[in-house]
């Protein structure tokens, strides 16, 4: 005989969830305890949004669900951010809260919140787990993470209904997925084909809805037949940004009137997993898209008239025709304005984002994994760091939550522990959630930290300019970010030399150690680069 957190335990450790992420309240603590039973370690940090995209993160990097466990009420509230940000980032997580009891008395109100009612919209399945249905819903919440789009789903659990005894656990059958038509991505490969063969300044956009499995497929494609290729910000490595037939990220970075431009001058435009979740102007919907989709994109939308295809078929399927035309670097005066604009060099006293990028990028080994928060420098790195990898980038775009950035890292360092991770954050996205650089240190999860201090929220004092607003409320008192680092047992260092802080990130790397290095930006720097 079990009980039904025992058995949600089992289940989660049989469907290989090594780790959980939270932080608990007596409500969740005989689960805690099951998981720990069951081998699956609890990674305790400081704050449940944190734990949520820790969490998303890493599962997202181990082809599994990320699992965020927290306690009811305030804890529960805490999962509004995580929860939104796996809806329109496409990450995969489940979270599970404590819950008081169905059967309280009506009069019980203390920490009950309607948690089903307000995660539902955000989630791909709710449901309250109990002693009779636990074998059901726990694997259902698992597999709808991993149904593409990747999302959310939710799970309750009372502390009452945790420590009830259940029979056996029962096998579920497992839903064999639709399986796609070959045929249909033959035909679909023959038209595009032969529109190619007809474009002379085609345009391959990459998006969020690739499998990254598809990479060396789509590496080959876009080699082979020579195609300029542009990417969102999500999913930078897919391809090489080193090499010559790569235009740009599109989606709202840095450089972007010179992205739109290239958009509009494309005579064919091929959205390829392309989805507009990423993407903050109207373009996606203005200008002919052809469109290669594989599944639906957030929201479940899928463009008018397209039908969906299975890309690593309709990969191969291109690749067994010849390249039907040849293209000489149709969008070079776009790639070229694009790099000259990160040349420069800004305010006194100060390093120009432009040497931050060439001298982390010269530093680090091409499989490092980037993180990023939200704000200006999100823009800088999102345009300009030179991706090579798949799955090296990691920044809220969807969303685009400030405070994604240091837990991205944890969880990154985590799921890849022989992989250099690399954070860049504003110091105020620092200053959101510093504190679970105590965590890293205390889980074994060590990462170099880029803080780019301008004692402002940089973005939004941009954005008021651009508006013609009087500045108003945008600029804080700095708070040390060595010192904050050092608080929480983490070494730092602040530089506004280039050569230092290459020398500095390399040498963290190398020794497997945390750091935090500050450096000193100039807002109006940016306004070059936007
Ligand atoms: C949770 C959240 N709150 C507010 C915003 C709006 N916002 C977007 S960027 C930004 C400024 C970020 O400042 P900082 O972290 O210092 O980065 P910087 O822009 O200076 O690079 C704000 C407030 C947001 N995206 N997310």
């Amino acid at each position: 005989m079990s009980t039904t957190a025992a058995a949600i335990a089992k289940l989660l450790a049989d469907a290989g969830i090594e780790r959980v992420f939270g932080l608990p309240g007596g409500e969740v603590l005989v689960l805690m305890d099951e998981l720990r039973r069951a081998g699956v370690d609890f990674v305790l940090m400081r704050h449940e949004a944190n734990a949520g995209i820790a969490a998303a993160v890493y599962g997202k990097l181990r082809g599994q669900p990320g699992v965020v466990l927290t306690t009811l009420g305030p804890g529960a509230a805490n999962l509004m951010l995580p929860l939104s940000s796996s809806y329109l980032d496409q990450e995969p997580l489940l979270a599970i809260s404590a819950q008081i009891p169905d059967d309280f008395p009506a009069s019980h109100t203390h920490q009950l919140l309607p948690l089903h009612d307000v995660y539902r919209p955000v989630t791909k399945y709710v449901a309250t787990i109990t002693g009779q249905n636990v074998s059901d819903v726990v694997p259902r919440a698992l597999a709808a993470c991993m149904e593409r789009p990747f999302g959310a789903t939710y799970l309750t659990l009372s502390a009452r209904e945790a420590l009830k005894p259940i029979a056996d656990l029962k096998g579920r059958a497992t839903e064999e997925p639709e399986a796609h038509r070959r045929e249909t991505a033959r035909e679909k490969a023959r038209e595009l084909a032969g529109l190619l063969g007809k474009a002379k300044r085609p345009l391959v956009v990459i998006g969020l809805g690739i499998n990254p499995a598809n990479a060396r497929r789509i590496r080959q494609w876009l080699n082979d037949w020579a195609l300029p290729v542009a990417v969102t910000p999500k999913v930078k490595g897919i391809v090489d940004e080193t090499t010559a037939n790569f235009v740009g990220v599109v989606g709202g970075m840095a450089a972007d009137d010179v992205m739109c431009e290239a958009l509009e001058a494309a005579d064919l435009l091929i959205g390829f997993g392309l989805d507009p979740v990423e993407v903050d102007k109207t373009w996606h919907a203005e200008l002919p898209i052809h469109w290669i989709l594989e599944a639906p994109n957030v929201g479940g939308l899928v463009p008018q008239g397209t039908e969906l295809v299975d890309h690593a078929q309709f990969l191969d399927a291109l690749l067994a025709h010849q390249p039907p035309s040849t293209w000489h670097a149709p969008f070079g005066p776009f790639q070229e304005r694009r790099r000259a604009r990160l040349n420069g060099s800004g305010a006194s006293g100060v390093m120009w984002p432009g040497d931050i990028i060439s001298a982390l990028a010269a530093a680090l080994p091409p499989e490092t994994i980037v993180t990023t928060d939200v704000g200006s420098h999100k823009y800088l790195f999102g345009q300009y760091w030179p991706s090579r990898q798949p799955e090296t980038f990691w920044m809220s775009n969807g969303l685009s939550g400030m405070g994604y950035g240091l837990s991205a890292a944890i969880g990154a360092k985590l799921a890849r522990p022989d992989s250099p991770v690399l954070a860049a954050v504003g110091d105020g996205g620092f200053s959101m959630n510093a504190q679970e650089l105590e965590t890293a240190e205390r889980v074994g999860a060590p990462f170099v930290t880029v803080v780019l201090e301008d004692s402002s929220y940089s973005l939004i004092k941009l954005s008021q300019e651009g508006k013609q607003l009087e500045p108003y409320r945008v600029d804080f008192t700095p708070i040390d970010t060595v010192k904050m680092a050092e608080a929480c047992g983490v070494d730092a260092l602040r530089t506004s030399n280039p050569d230092e802080l290459a020398a500095a990130a390399k040498r963290a790397v190398e020794r497997r150690r945390s750091l935090v290095i500050g450096i000193p930006v100039s807002y109006a720097d940016y306004r070059r680069l936007f």
